[in-house]
């Protein structure tokens, strides 16, 4: 049996820098702590290992507040990474950081060459890739993409994200092969037509930005509402802190770069 777009084998995450407390925010609630941050992460890192991937952990980047967030600056797929070009001056550098780690482990390496697209602007489903514009994702880095894409027979998209909010996957998640969790802005919009939608209640907008890693649906501890939902669809939900990482605009995606490093399951 083929993997299903959310089996992962293998992982990269980042540990925080201590210049994580600088990190960009659209609204300054207060920095995060750098204790709080890394605890943060450590847990991720462990509910990684647990949900059946194999985490590379990447050495701090001081001089790049958000290089926490490597979704960012690349995609990846158990083929072929992409390298992107994040919309914002300040985590540009993080590309040719990355860039060695994913030649050392992926047989092919593509890059975009124009525009700017953010990994948390690009949500993965089963027959498509979905690429969300704003204001860090524009048409030409998108469009750029879809070429890029193609050359290793996937399918992009384009798609809005709603205004205001950070990355399209600031609002949504896959949660199984036919079903997302989204917020209602973003569902209104129609993107999700062709899945069945599970809507974040009222004032959880945040848990939209969850993570399914093969049988495990990682959601933010800090949304009851959300995770009982779920729960009573028959998912296994794990809670994880985000409470500081909130603080600089992140949730449970962000932190990892996630593939399929292998042969297809066998068949049973
Ligand atoms: C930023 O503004 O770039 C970071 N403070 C947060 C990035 C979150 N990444 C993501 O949603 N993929």
């Amino acid at each position: 049996m083929a993997p299903r777009v959310f089996d992962f084998t293998a992982a990269i995450v980042r540990r925080p820098a201590t210049t994580v407390v600088n990190g960009l925010r659209a609204v300054d609630t207060g920095a995060p702590s750098v204790a709080g941050v890394r605890a943060e992460h450590d847990a991720y890192i462990a509910a990684l290992g647990r949900a059946g991937a194999a985490v590379t952990v990447l050495d701090p980047l001081e001089d790049y507040p958000d290089s926490i967030f490597v979704e960012d600056p690349a995609l990846v797929f158990g083929e072929a990474a992409i390298l992107l070009r994040p919309g914002v001056e300040s985590r540009a550098g993080e590309v040719a950081a990355i860039a060695p780690v994913l030649r050392g482990r992926f047989p092919q390496v593509l890059e975009l060459e124009a525009g700017y697209v953010d990994g948390g602007d690009v949500l993965v489903t089963p027959d498509r890739v979905m690429i969300g514009l704003s204001a860090r994702t524009d048409r030409q880095g998108a469009d750029e993409l879809i070429a890029l894409l193609k050359r290793i027979n996937r399918r992009g998209e384009i798609f809005h994200t709603p205004e205001g909010v950070l990355h399209f996957k600031s609002d949504c998640a896959l949660v199984d092969e036919g079903t997302v969790l989204s917020t209602t802005r973003l569902a209104a919009s129609g993107v999700f037509d062709a899945f069945r939608v599970i809507e974040t209640p009222a004032g959880e907008e945040g848990a939209a930005n969850a993570l399914r890693v093969n049988d495990t649906v990682f959601v933010g501890a800090d949304f009851p509402g959300t995770i009982d939902l779920l729960r009573r669809e028959g998912l296994s939900v794990e809670p994880l802190a985000t409470g500081e990482i909130a603080k600089i605009d992140a949730g449970l995606s962000c932190m990892s770069l996630r593939w399929w490093d292998g042969e297809d399951k066998a068949s049973d």
